[in-house]
């Protein structure tokens, strides 16, 4: 605890960073006075951890090890490469990097810098990481190599190409890896230079508490996605009372399967959680059964987390390799819909307690308790984290409170959940209540135990197995095509995915063909994961009464046409 932490003042002003909007300061003393801002910021936290757990195991990935005061040192070397390098504090750096031990380092290096990190997923591509740097104004940007046949170099050239002219220009790229001949710097260079920070004419103030401390991206709804602001106090606190309600300890020892820089995985308790905890962060370079079990057994792991299309899979390769899954104390799934019928099966099936995690990068996080009772955690997605989340079950027409138990959409407030996105347009005032509480689009019914069960979504979006697409997105892609007039963009169930996205479009001439769509979409530097599995022209829309396309008939019209692929097709 950071002793002066009672005098920092919230809001506007005290960041350095002017395009967050931080808790009104009434807010923010009661959560200091409670005690879940703690007045540390990440880069201290290191430090301590450092000092409290030295010899320990901080991170695994491979045969290759980190003690925590390897960790902590190696963030030093690599603050201090990054300001030789230029960048500054309250500079916005993406990272981008697949799942190896270099994400916590350099996810340190910059924290040691009063830098900020932006979290981008492996699969994004030019469309998203322009984006993303646009919208952060991102003075660097950190890639691997290569990954998954996919040279991150190339992507990196594209994007500095279009952002180093700008008004905030992308000034630095950083390669984990071989730079090859991109002219781009390499991350071991940062890495093995002194750990001493050059002092400048200009040195910074440290960043506090209050600063803004990483920028996550929304899955989105309207326009493009958006960028969310967390501060210190705030994503410490996220993580910490994930790490409570899970018990972490310095026994723990936690797997990250699902992308690092996911909040799920870094933050719920995840990598953080463990951290703060003493325990150790195991990497799994990819997300297969078998490489988890594997690691499972080898490092002796204690607890991991999911996405629903995973468990299937780890059900089929459990039955066939047997591995020995005793040292899991649970497993986490969320960030999609787990039918309750799969949540049934979990735990007879592997002999691990299951833990349903519902959350969202935007804050509010939801578990499943470790002594809930088996309907509970077969059933809900878990109740709030914090004692301090407020919640509400509203009517989405009128915003009034629903019956006890009804469906409705859940508003949410509390000490780590937003209250504004970062330089947002005015379109992003319509995500809060004009009390502060975020608009998380999502239908729930509350239990009187306090726990929810997602029941829908009234937002335009589609939740591919955990990754988001926000339709509005890629219909202003779709509509860019020369043929096509109109665009819509629906879920429709999917086996694999839960649900998975279809292009319905209304075109001049000859219409595309789903596999012209798909490369268009492509060329113009979409995720892989957002491009439509099918592909409809139609002659006209149907529409709402207001003159919307009418989403819902659409995808009623869709699953009709579905191609079933069961014994009964
Ligand atoms: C149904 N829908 C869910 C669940 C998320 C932990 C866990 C998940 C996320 C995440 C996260 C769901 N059942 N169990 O950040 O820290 C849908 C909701 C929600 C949206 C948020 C975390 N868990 N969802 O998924 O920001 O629609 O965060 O509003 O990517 O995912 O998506 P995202």
């Amino acid at each position: 605890m950071n002793p002066d932490h009672e005098d920092q003042p919230a809001g506007p002003g005290t960041t350095v960073d002017p395009g967050w909007v931080a808790w009104p300061e009434t807010d923010a003393r009661r959560y200091r006075a409670a005690g879940f801002w703690t007045g540390d910021t990440f880069a201290d936290l290191l430090r301590r951890w450092a000092q409290q757990h030295g010899g320990r195991t901080a991170l695994v990935d491979g045969d290759r090890r980190w003690t925590y005061r390897q960790l902590d040192d190696a963030a030093d070397r690599i603050s201090a490469g990054l300001r030789r390098l230029g960048l500054r504090r309250g500079d916005r750096v993406v990272l981008q990097l697949p799942n190896r031990a270099e994400f916590v380092e350099i996810w340190f290096g910059l924290q040691r810098l009063g830098a900020v990190p932006v979290h981008a997923m492996p699969g994004h591509r030019r469309a998203e990481i322009a984006h993303l740097a646009a919208l952060s104004g991102a003075a660097g940007y950190v890639v691997a190599d290569r990954h998954a046949r996919f040279d991150y170099r190339t992507l990196a050239t594209q994007v500095y190409g279009e952002r180093r002219t700008a008004d905030e220009p992308l000034r630095h790229v950083v390669v984990l890896g071989d730079p090859a001949d991109s002219g781009f710097t390499s991350y071991s260079g940062l890495h093995d230079g002194p750990p001493e920070q050059p002092a400048t004419a200009d040195d910074d103030p440290r960043p506090t508490a209050a600063d803004l401390a990483l920028l996550l991206l929304s899955g989105g709804t309207t326009g493009l996605p958006k960028l969310i602001p967390r501060s210190h106090d705030d994503y410490a606190y996220n993580a910490r009372s994930g790490a409570e309600i899970c018990r972490l300890g310095p026994d723990d020892v936690y797997l990250a399967v699902l992308p690092i820089g996911f909040n799920f995985t870094f933050a719920c308790p995840g990598v953080l959680g463990t951290l703060m905890a003493g325990g150790t962060v195991v990497v799994a370079p990819n997300p297969s059964p078998a490489t988890a079990f594997r690691l499972i057994e080898q490092e002796r792991v204690t607890c991991t987390a999911l996405n629903p299309p995973l468990v299937p899979y780890w059900f089929a390769e459990y039955a066939d390799s047997r591995p020995d899954l005793s040292s899991l104390r649970f497993v986490q799934v969320g960030s999609a819909r787990l039918a309750d019928e799969l949540a049934r099966r979990f735990t007879p099936t592997l002999g691990v307690p299951l833990q349903q995690v519902y959350g969202m990068a935007e804050g509010l996080i939801n578990y499943t308790r470790l002594d809930d009772p088996d309907e509970l955690v077969c059933t809900t997605q878990g109740r709030p984290g914090s004692p301090a989340d407020e919640i509400r079950v509203v009517d989405p027409a009128d915003g009034r409170p629903v019956p006890p138990g009804e469906p409705g959409e859940l508003h949410t407030r509390g000490p780590y959940t937003l209250r504004g996105y970062y330089r947002a347009d005015a379109s992003a005032a319509a995500s809060f209540t004009p009390d502060g509480f975020y608009r998380t689009g999502d239908l729930v019914r509350q239990l009187p135990s306090g726990h929810l069960t997602v029941v829908g979504r009234v937002k335009d979006q589609i939740n591919r197995g955990g990754e988001k697409i926000a339709a509005t997105e890629v219909e202003g892609h779709l509509l860019a095509h020369p043929a096509v007039r109109q665009a819509a963009l629906v879920g429709v169930p999917d086996e694999q995915w839960g649900e998975a996205p279809a292009a319905v479009l209304v075109c001049a001439g000859p219409p595309p063909t789903a596999a012209e769509v798909v490369a268009f979409l492509r060329g113009r530097g979409l995720a892989a994961y957002k491009l439509p599995d099918r592909v409809e022209c139609v002659d006209a829309m149907p529409l709402t009464a207001v003159g919307k396309i009418d989403k819902k008939v659409l995808a009623q019209r869709l699953a009709a046409t579905m191609v079933t692929t069961g014994p009964d097709a």
